[in-house]
Protein backbone atom coordinates (compact mmCIF):
# COMPACT_ATOMS: atom_id res chain seq x y z
CA UNK A 1 0.00 0.00 0.00
CA UNK A 2 3.02 1.95 1.00
CA UNK A 3 4.79 1.52 -2.50
CA UNK A 4 1.47 2.77 -4.62
CA UNK A 5 1.07 5.47 -2.61
CA UNK A 6 5.13 6.43 -3.66
CA UNK A 7 4.51 5.60 -7.70
CA UNK A 8 1.45 8.18 -7.18
CA UNK A 9 3.34 10.45 -5.61
CA UNK A 10 6.26 9.94 -8.39
CA UNK A 11 3.70 9.90 -11.56
CA UNK A 12 2.25 13.48 -9.73
CA UNK A 13 5.79 14.85 -10.01
CA UNK A 14 6.84 13.85 -13.57
CA UNK A 15 3.24 15.15 -14.53
CA UNK A 16 3.99 18.43 -12.69
CA UNK A 17 7.21 18.69 -14.46
CA UNK A 18 6.37 18.18 -17.83
CA UNK A 19 3.62 20.81 -17.59
CA UNK A 20 5.80 23.41 -16.28
CA UNK A 21 8.31 22.21 -19.24
CA UNK A 22 5.85 23.79 -22.02
CA UNK A 23 5.21 26.77 -20.27
CA UNK A 24 8.40 28.65 -21.85
CA UNK A 25 7.77 27.07 -25.33
CA UNK A 26 4.56 29.08 -25.55
CA UNK A 27 6.18 32.54 -24.53
CA UNK A 28 8.67 32.29 -26.87
CA UNK A 29 5.75 31.38 -29.96
CA UNK A 30 4.31 34.68 -29.04
CA UNK A 31 7.84 36.71 -28.77
CA UNK A 32 8.67 35.75 -32.27
CA UNK A 33 5.07 36.90 -33.09
CA UNK A 34 5.93 40.44 -31.60
CA UNK A 35 9.23 40.77 -33.19
CA UNK A 36 7.95 40.05 -36.92
CA UNK A 37 5.16 42.47 -36.58
CA UNK A 38 5.60 46.10 -36.96
CA UNK A 39 2.53 48.92 -36.30
CA UNK A 40 1.43 52.02 -38.57
CA UNK A 41 -1.72 54.15 -38.46
CA UNK A 42 -2.56 55.86 -41.72
CA UNK A 43 -5.04 58.39 -42.15
CA UNK A 44 -7.18 57.07 -45.19
CA UNK A 45 -9.62 60.03 -46.97
CA UNK A 46 -12.60 59.48 -48.88
CA UNK A 47 -14.61 56.65 -47.32
CA UNK A 48 -18.31 57.94 -46.70
CA UNK A 49 -19.93 54.66 -45.67
CA UNK A 50 -19.93 50.99 -44.30
CA UNK A 51 -19.25 50.01 -48.26
CA UNK A 52 -15.48 52.45 -48.28
CA UNK A 53 -14.55 50.26 -45.36
CA UNK A 54 -15.10 47.12 -46.44
CA UNK A 55 -13.37 48.01 -49.59
CA UNK A 56 -10.44 49.66 -47.88
CA UNK A 57 -10.51 46.21 -45.29
CA UNK A 58 -10.40 44.06 -48.56
CA UNK A 59 -8.06 45.83 -49.64
CA UNK A 60 -5.86 45.37 -47.07
CA UNK A 61 -6.24 41.69 -46.74
CA UNK A 62 -5.10 40.87 -50.33
CA UNK A 63 -1.43 42.59 -48.92
CA UNK A 64 0.59 39.92 -48.62
CA UNK A 65 2.43 40.33 -45.35
CA UNK A 66 -0.38 42.28 -43.64
CA UNK A 67 -0.67 40.47 -40.07
CA UNK A 68 -4.10 42.74 -38.76
CA UNK A 69 -5.95 45.31 -40.07
CA UNK A 70 -8.67 47.73 -38.21
CA UNK A 71 -10.31 50.14 -40.44
CA UNK A 72 -12.33 53.13 -38.71
CA UNK A 73 -14.61 55.40 -40.54
CA UNK A 74 -15.80 57.77 -37.73
CA UNK A 75 -11.50 58.55 -37.41
CA UNK A 76 -10.81 58.00 -41.00
CA UNK A 77 -7.74 55.74 -40.22
CA UNK A 78 -6.84 52.81 -40.99
CA UNK A 79 -4.43 50.71 -38.11
CA UNK A 80 -2.40 47.99 -39.88
CA UNK A 81 0.22 45.51 -37.86
CA UNK A 82 2.51 44.07 -41.04
CA UNK A 83 5.38 42.24 -41.45
CA UNK A 84 8.52 44.08 -42.50
CA UNK A 85 10.26 41.53 -43.92
CA UNK A 86 7.18 41.24 -46.60
CA UNK A 87 5.92 44.74 -47.22
CA UNK A 88 6.04 48.42 -45.94
CA UNK A 89 3.88 51.16 -45.22
CA UNK A 90 4.07 52.60 -48.83
CA UNK A 91 2.96 49.81 -50.50
CA UNK A 92 0.16 49.13 -48.01
CA UNK A 93 -0.78 52.57 -48.91
CA UNK A 94 -0.81 52.35 -52.78
CA UNK A 95 -2.78 49.09 -51.88
CA UNK A 96 -5.63 51.43 -50.41
CA UNK A 97 -5.12 53.81 -53.53
CA UNK A 98 -5.69 51.29 -56.00
CA UNK A 99 -9.07 50.76 -54.32
CA UNK A 100 -10.22 54.52 -54.80
CA UNK A 101 -9.05 56.27 -51.66
CA UNK A 102 -6.38 58.69 -50.12
CA UNK A 103 -3.65 57.47 -47.51
CA UNK A 104 -1.37 58.57 -46.01
CA UNK A 105 1.15 58.43 -43.02
CA UNK A 106 0.10 60.74 -40.27
CA UNK A 107 2.37 64.22 -39.48
CA UNK A 108 5.12 62.80 -37.15
CA UNK A 109 4.90 64.27 -33.87
CU1 LIG B 1 -18.97 54.06 -49.31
Amino acid sequence: MKSLLTVLILAGMIMAASCSGDAPKVAEKQAAQTVASEKVILQVEGMTCENCVKAVNKALENCEGVIEHQVSLAESAAVVAFDPAKINPEKIIAAIEKVGYKAKMPATE
